[in-house]
C-alpha cells in the first residue's frame, strides 16, 4: 500500500469514527431529553397530588399531620410524614396520628435500582409504613403552615412569601433542591395563574 493511500484509509476511517461518535452523542442526549420530559410531569403530578392529601387529612382531621409550632416546618417524605397518609398500623390506633385510618396518598410502587436505590413511587416498608420517591431518586420536600398564619416563605427565593398552607417539591433531575431551574414544585406563581 503506497503512502498516499494508507493516509486515505486512516483519514477515512476517522471520519467515520467522527460520525458514528457524533450519532451516539445524539442519541444519548434525544434518550436523556425524552426521559426528562416524561418523568418531569409525572413529579409535578405526584407532587400535586401530595399537596392535595395534606389538605384531605387536614380537612379530615383539623389539622396538619405535623405539630403545630411558632415556626413553619419542613418535612421529607420519610416514614414520619408518609406513615401517616399511607395510614400505617400504627398510626391507625385511637390517640394514633390517623386513628380513622384513611389512606390519603396514593401512588405506583417505586422501582429498585441495581445499586439499591428507590424511585417513581411508593417503597412499602412492613405494617403499612413506606416512603415516597421522586423519579430520579430523592425524596419530595413538604413545607407546611404549622404556625396557621396561611403563608410560608417561598423555599426558591422567588418571593418573600407565598399565600400557601401547604407546599410540594422535588429537586429535580440534578437532585439538587437548591438549583431550581429544574426543580418541580406543586403550587402557582402569580404570573402563571389562569386569567
Ligand atoms: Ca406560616
Ligand atoms: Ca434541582
Amino acid at each position: 500500500m503506497t503512502g498516499e493511500k494508507e493516509s486515505q484509509l486512516k483519514g477515512g476511517l476517522l471520519i467515520w469514527l467522527a460520525i458514528v461518535v457524533s450519532v451516539s452523542v445524539a442519541a444519548a442526549w434525544l434518550i436523556s431529553g425524552l426521559f426528562r420530559r416524561t418523568e418531569t410531569p409525572i413529579a409535578l403530578q405526584t407532587a400535586i397530588n401530595l399537596r392535595n392529601a395534606i389538605r384531605a387529612y387536614e380537612s379530615e382531621y383539623s389539622k396538619l399531620p405535623s405539630f403545630d409550632s411558632q415556626y413553619d416546618t419542613d418535612l421529607t417524605t420519610e416514614v414520619l410524614l408518609m406513615d401517616i397518609l399511607l395510614a400505617a398500623d400504627h398510626t391507625r390506633k385511637k390517640k394514633g396520628t390517623n386513628p380513622r385510618g384513611i389512606q390519603f396518598f396514593y401512588a405506583q410502587e417505586a422501582k429498585r435500582s441495581d445499586d439499591g436505590t428507590y424511585r417513581k413511587g411508593i417503597q412499602g416498608l412492613s405494617l403499612g409504613r413506606g416512603e415516597l420517591w421522586d423519579p430520579w431518586g430523592n425524596y419530595y420536600r413538604v413545607r407546611l403552615d404549622t404556625n396557621h398564619d396561611e403563608e410560608v416563605s417561598d423555599p426558591s427565593g422567588r418571593n418573600e412569601i407565598l399565600k400557601e398552607t401547604i407546599l410540594a417539591w422535588s429537586a429535580g433531575p440534578d437532585g439538587d433542591y437548591a438549583t431550581w431551574e429544574d426543580n418541580v414544585w406543586s403550587w402557582q406563581y402569580p404570573e402563571e395563574f389562569e386569567p
